[in-house]
């Protein structure tokens, strides 16, 4: 069992990856300056590197990526999250988390669950991220292993394929990741760029200029990356999760290798993950601290809800982004 301490003890360098960054940045600048680029959503600049736009000096960025791709090495049991930023990463992370350790914490009286206690962020590890540690994380001495990534299914690091580990892949309606994305921008932007408006959001996630954008081709790559391997990854989305959350965290957890026992249903396992994991116990848990330097937890709870869309998108923006969602999506069974 990894104990709760484990994910509380905090290094500086676990805290601040700003050195470990800057070595990146370092080691792959030539490659970084010569890929196209526009304006950021976080910093200055996004680059197109494979095809998607990347933030630069952040976590998850070109450079991790990059990184990643050199040195990370999937292990067959691995079980990646994979999902674009602002589509539900944080949840599934916490039920993923769940569900996987539910016999380990079961014992323990809920306020020591580590998800009572720390961000999920914080959890379960980014692969990008883990380009930046040289300190083991408590994903090394735990198998499977649950990392998340936003890498696009073909930048993925060759091992995660080749090894044929298994991915979560949630998607969301891109009018909400839009005004999600929108607030969450504008909190964690570099102050030297002032603030984003709303049109200029709306205007940048059109042309697919966002972090992990295009949105459209970041969806369709595991979507139908998805109907290739059904069996290695699961397509969810935040809608579904939303309407129907016992049945799809059932779905999840057959899909993880952790399903519900019939004993274990009638105990009601099921609804206490589902509360554990909620929007209300994750935004009161997480009302304080940080999950890194520059990241408050508190960022990553803002409504929780479906279709607040409505309150910021005019008729006309709405239909613009019907209008690309049909073209781009045309023939695939999403639904929102
Ligand atoms: P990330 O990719 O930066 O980690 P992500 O977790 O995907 O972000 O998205 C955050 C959104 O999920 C927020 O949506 P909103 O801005 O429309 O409110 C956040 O509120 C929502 N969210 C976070 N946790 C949960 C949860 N447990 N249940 C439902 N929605 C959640």
């Amino acid at each position: 069992m990894v104990p709760v301490s484990f994910f509380t003890q905090r290094t500086k360098e676990d805290y601040d990856h700003g050195k470990a960054l800057a070595l990146l940045d370092n080691r792959y600048k030539d490659k970084l300056t010569s890929l196209p680029k526009e304006k950021g959503w976080f910093t200055e600049n996004l680059h197109l590197y494979q095809d998607f736009w990347h933030e630069s000096a952040r976590v998850v960025s070109a450079v991790t990526v990059m990184a990643s791709q050199d040195n990370f090495q999937a292990q067959p049991t691995d079980i990646y999250i994979a999902t674009l930023q602002k589509s539900g990463t944080t949840w599934v992370k916490a039920l993923s988390f769940a569900i996987i350790n539910r016999t380990i914490y079961k014992t323990n009286s809920l306020s020591t669950h580590p998800l009572q206690i720390l961000n999920p962020h914080r959890c379960v590890p980014f692969v990008e991220i883990e380009a930046l540690h040289r300190l083991p994380t408590y994903v090394d001495g735990h198998s499977p292993r649950l990392f998340s990534t936003h890498m696009p299914y073909t930048s993925l690091p060759k091992s995660v394929l080749d090894n044929g580990c298994r991915i979560v892949y949630i998607c969301r309606n891109p009018k909400d990741v839009l005004v999600s994305l929108f607030y969450y921008a504008n909190r964690l932007r570099d102050k030297s760029i002032g603030q984003l408006t709303f049109e200029e959001a709306f205007e940048m996630f059109t042309k697919g200029v966002i972090p992990l954008g295009p949105y459209w081709d970041h969806v369709k790559g595991y979507y139908m990356a998805a109907l290739e391997r059904p069996k290695e990854i699961l397509f969810l989305t935040y809608e579904d999760m939303q309407k129907d959350t016992v049945n799809n965290v059932k779905r999840l957890a057959e899909f993880l290798g952790y399903p519900f026992s019939k004993e274990e249903e009638d105990e009601g396992e099921v609804d206490k993950i589902v509360k554990l994991c909620s929007f209300e116990t994750l935004k009161d848990v997480n009302k304080h601290g940080v999950v890194n330097k520059g990241f408050p937890n508190d960022v990553f709870f803002r409504k929780g809800k479906i279709g607040d869309w409505t309150n910021h998108l005019t008729d006309e923006m709405s239909q613009c982004l019907d209008e690309i969602t049909k073209i781009k999506f045309d023939g695939l069974d999403i639904s929102f």
